[in-house]
Parts: C-alpha cells; structure tokens; sequence
C-alpha cells in the first residue's frame, strides 16, 4: 500500500491516491467527514477553520460505496481558495496584482528559509502553501479509510492529547481505546482528564494574548495488532521505525517514543521488560506493556503505544527576528494568520499516520486484493500464533 498527496494551502483543492486498499471494502464516507471534521475542532484554533467545512470526494476506486481494488483517489475542497484564486491560480502567469500577498520574512521554525534556498523560490509563499499543515486534511482522510480496513479485522485505533505546553494530563495507564474515546470526546481539547480542561483553556488564551503559541505532547493506543507485523531481520523492515518515521513526518513534531520511551532509559532492564505469560484462551502474552507493543522491531500482540512531542507553532503575531531575502536587512518575520495550537487536530494527525503504516504493514504481510481473504488469512494466522 502507497499513497500520495498534492495541494497547495489556499489553492483549489488536496488531492489524496492510496493505492493498495482491498476490493470488497465498504466504504463509509459519513467516517471519513467524521475524521475530518474532528481535525478542525479543538481549542486553539485560529480563523481559517471558520472558513472550511471539509468533506471529501470520492473520485476513483470505489463504485456503490465498495472499494475496487484500485487506486482510490479523493479530494477535499479549500473553501478558502474563494478569498485567493488569482493569487493562487495555478495556471494563469504572474502580474503584479496576483503576487501581491508575496512572503520575503522568512519566520524562524518554520520551512521558509530553506524551503526558497532548496527550490530558488524568492516569494517564500511557494514553500509556506505546501509545509502548510493544511496538508494533513487530506492524510487524514487516508488514515480514515486506513482505520475502516483495520476496523474490518478487530484493530482499534485512537489518538488524543496527553500534554499542552507545561500541563501533562494523564499517567500513560489508559489502553482501552472505547474508554480513551468516551472520555475525550468530552472536551475540546481530546483529554482524558477533564479537571485540567479550564486551566488549558486558560494558559491557550493568555498565549494568544501574548501573541504566542503552544506545542504538547500526542499518544496514540492501537489494540488488537497481531504479533509479528514488522521485522527483526533487518534495519529498515522493523515496524516501529515506520512507525516513527511516520509520526516524524507530520509537520511540526520533534520527538517519537514508543511505549515507556525516553524514560526506558533511565529505568532498570527489570522496570522496562514486560514479563512473558500464556493462558490456553489467549495464547503468550504481557504482563505489562513498556515496550509499547514492539520487540525486535515487530509487533508482540500487546497495546501499540506511539508518543509524538509536537513543537509550538512558527508562526507568531508577536514575531520573531528574520532576515528580508531581498535587502538582507534584519526584519521582524512575517505574520501569517495562524493557530495558537494545532495540538488536537495534530492528535487525529498521528493517529491517522500510525493507522496507515499499520494498514501498510498487513497488507504487506498477507494477500490483500480482496477484504475478504485478508480476513480469512489474519483469523488463520491469529489462530496459529495462538497454537504456537
Ligand atoms: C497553517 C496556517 C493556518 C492554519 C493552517 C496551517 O492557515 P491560514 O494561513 O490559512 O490561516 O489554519 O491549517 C489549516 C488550514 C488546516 O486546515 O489545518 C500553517 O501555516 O501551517
């Protein structure tokens, strides 16, 4: 399984291809704006989400809402293109009018800078338009089709938030993902502890009073993994460095950690190892889950537990010192209409990235052309890993 996005920020439309997903899957598009629709929530949010509505389209790979074993290409719509077609018009050339909005500040943090270097952009906006996070629309609503194809063999997956900037807001226990769900969804800001709800609403508006902005910290729970997706035989098929490669290439984050992660290493071997046991109902299991559901770089059967620490946003209204590309004069960096956080929509950003490389590791693994007989084969295999 593969896929692919394109688009730009403010133009027309994103673009999504996976190509690899089983004929025979119902595909459920309400699920889908469902996904999306919780990308755009949460608290901290700045005014674009106003703006948009998104929804997907479905336009290949997919007939009477069954998958065809194709290419399935969707799109979502930038309703606020409206408010920028000539100055993102893809086809019309430059003029002096429709390059009015161009960007020569590049702000600290984000791809600017490097982004004109690399590409010989000297109006930055052809690289902010693209390392928008205004991307992830259309990643999630891969992840979403992602989750429906591993909802089809038991596999539950969840992201929330566990950190805004200072205040941490649970103790990593929790691995019941319908529980995890029940109690996010009551708040806006995807936390389990609803007692730190007012003093998070409070630390994001002094932020964005001060003209600053908020990272934090994501943790993602997927149960119900058979063991032995990835492998141990070499570097690059362990599955949790996909996992982390993954999670890095989401836009903003600087860490990944895999169950007790950072913290592993400060703990004795007997804190960290998770204790082998085996009943006839189950087959080998853990006793505990430290190791967030990895040995040797594959999937033991327990919990999959992936951490992403998501840094503030670059882009301040209280701007930070740049540089003008032009005149190479120091200049305060340009503002952009931004978010104060972006660290609950980033959480449904991480869990629809881990669901894609979870969705890419079974269908590697086993035939997958049809929904069917990837069913047929994982109850099979489950069976044997169970009778091992
Ligand atoms: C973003 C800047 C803001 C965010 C955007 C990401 O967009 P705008 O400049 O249009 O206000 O709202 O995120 C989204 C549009 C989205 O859908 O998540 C940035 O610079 O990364």
């Amino acid at each position: 399984m593969n896929y692919l996005t394109a688009g730009e920020s403010h133009g027309p439309q994103l673009t999504g291809i996976i190509e690899g997903v089983p004929s025979g899957l119902h595909l459920d598009v309400d699920a889908i704006n469902e996904q999306l629709k919780k990308r755009q929530g949460g608290y901290g949010r700045g005014n674009r989400q106003k703006i948009e509505h998104d929804q997907v389209t479905i336009t290949g790979g997919v007939r009477h809402g069954i998958t065809l074993g194709s290419p399935i290409s969707m799109v979502v719509q930038n309703r606020d293109h409206a408010h920028w077609n000539q100055i993102m018009d893809p086809v019309s050339p430059e003029t002096a009018e429709n390059t009015l909005r161009k960007v020569e500040r590049p702000r600290p943090g984000h791809a600017d800078l490097v982004g004109g270097m690399k590409y010989r952009h000297q109006d930055l906006r052809n690289v902010l338009e693209r390392s928008s996070a205004r991307e992830t629309a259309i990643r999630v609503a891969v992840g979403a089709v992602c989750k429906q194809l591993l909802a089809q063999v038991g596999i539950d997956i969840v992201g929330y938030v566990q950190q805004i900037g200072q205040i941490s807001t649970d103790d990593n226990q929790e691995l019941d993902v319908s529980k995890i769900e029940s109690e996010i969804s009551q708040n806006d800001l995807r936390m389990i502890d609803q007692s730190k709800v007012d003093d998070i609403h409070e630390l994001i508006d002094q932020t964005k009073k001060d003209g600053d902005t908020l990272g934090g910290i994501i943790r993602v729970v997927a149960t119900h993994v058979p063991a032995g997706l990835g492998s141990y035989i070499s570097w690059d098929t362990k599955l949790d460095g996909k996992l982390a490669a993954a999670v890095m290439g989401v836009n903003a984050m600087k860490g990944v950690e895999i169950g007790d992660g950072f913290k592993a290493a400060t703990s004795f071997g007997s804190q960290v190892m998770d204790e082998i046991d085996w009943d006839k109902e189950d087959g080998f299991y853990r006793n505990t889950d430290h190791l967030g559901g990895f040995e040797g770089g594959m999937t033991n059967g327990m919990p999959i537990i992936v951490k992403a620490a998501m840094k503030p946003i670059p882009t301040l209204y209280k701007p930070l010192q740049s540089v003008d590309i032009q005149t190479k004069e120091v200049k305060k960096a340009s503002v952009e209409r931004s978010d104060t956080t972006a660290i609950v929509p980033a959480s449904i950003v991480i869990e629809s990235v881990v669901a894609i490389e979870l969705a890419k590791a079974l269908t590697d693994k086993f035939d997958a052309d049809n929904v069917q007989r990837l069913q047929e084969q994982l109850t099979a295999y489950r069976e044997e890993i169970k009778q091992f």
